[in-house]
């Protein structure tokens, strides 16, 4: 399946995202129902592995929803069985080093990109769709286009290299988790503090020069268009359950204030 938030990064179309946490395919069908444009399938703080991923990713094809997932660490299994059962991308969190970057690269592209271990699994339908009949270097080719690497920026490690991590071949963009940032900073959750302001201008600056996309992520909807207004490319607004709960307790107020 062809990967639309990467088509809409090109197209400068503004998606939105949010954070998938409760674990139910239900949900991602529900969320393919809002007028989202993608779900970060949350490998890393929410509770589920890559079996349960593959039918979150199998729910968000049903809505036309894109499913990419943040995975849970820099290792050879974690990003193979994430990508092998179908999301269309990862966001890789506390990266540190330009070493552990060029890791996930190995790991998340084909050559001649990375070392991707080649295997038919359910993102081609086992060998059996169409684009899996083509030659093996066009496979890799088409899969290397349509697969996402998007390290997360969230370290001071990461913030003093990210010029060099972004010009990567095979980082497609950055996505900047402002809280383990400022925390990282020692200016935690202080997001109006100049250094802070600062940090992110180097982040989105470090990626227009590179010809590489920026993301971030937005807890409410003044936080979302503010964003979109500074530039960044895409953005993740809050995680379904906040959302939810947000939802409910503004309702429920409502309604006992008027009984
Ligand atoms: C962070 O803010 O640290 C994140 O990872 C995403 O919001
Ligand atoms: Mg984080």
């Amino acid at each position: 399946m062809k990967n639309k938030l990467a088509e809409k990064l090109k197209t400068n179309a503004k998606p939105i995202g949010t954070f998938f946490e409760l674990g139910s395919p239900s949900v991602i069908e529900a969320l393919g129902r809002t007028g989202l444009d993608f779900v970060i399938l949350d490998n890393e703080h929410g509770p589920f592995e890559a079996e349960s991923s593959r039918d979150f990713a199998r729910a968000a094809e049903t809505v036309g929803l894109t499913a990419i997932a943040r995975v849970r660490e820099v290792s050879r299994p974690a990003v193979l069985k994430l990508l092998d059962v179908g999301v269309q991308g990862l966001i890789v969190p506390d990266v540190h080093t330009v070493e552990q970057v060029r890791q996930i690269v190995e790991y998340a592209k084909y050559f001649p990109l990375g070392k991707r271990g080649f295997c038919p699994s359910r993102k081609d339908g086992w060998g059996f769709d169409e684009m899996a009949q083509q030659s093996v270097p066009q496979q890799m080719a088409y899969w290397n286009e349509q697969t996402l690497v998007i390290p997360q920026c969230e370290t001071v490690g990461a913030l003093e290299q990210i010029e060099e991590i972004v010009a990567l071949e095979g980082v497609d963009g950055i996505f900047i988790g402002p809280f383990d940032l400022s925390i990282s900073m020692g200016i935690p959750g202080q997001f109006e503090h100049p250094d802070f302001i600062a940090a992110l201008e180097r982040v989105q600056k470090a990626c227009r020069d590179a010809g590489k996309f920026c993301m971030i992520f937005a807890g409410n909807t003044s936080a979302v268009t503010e964003r979109f207004r500074q530039g960044y490319d895409a953005v993740a607004y809050g995680l379904d359950a906040a959302v939810l709960t947000a939802a409910y307790q503004a309702n429920l107020t409502e309604i006992r204030s008027k009984l």
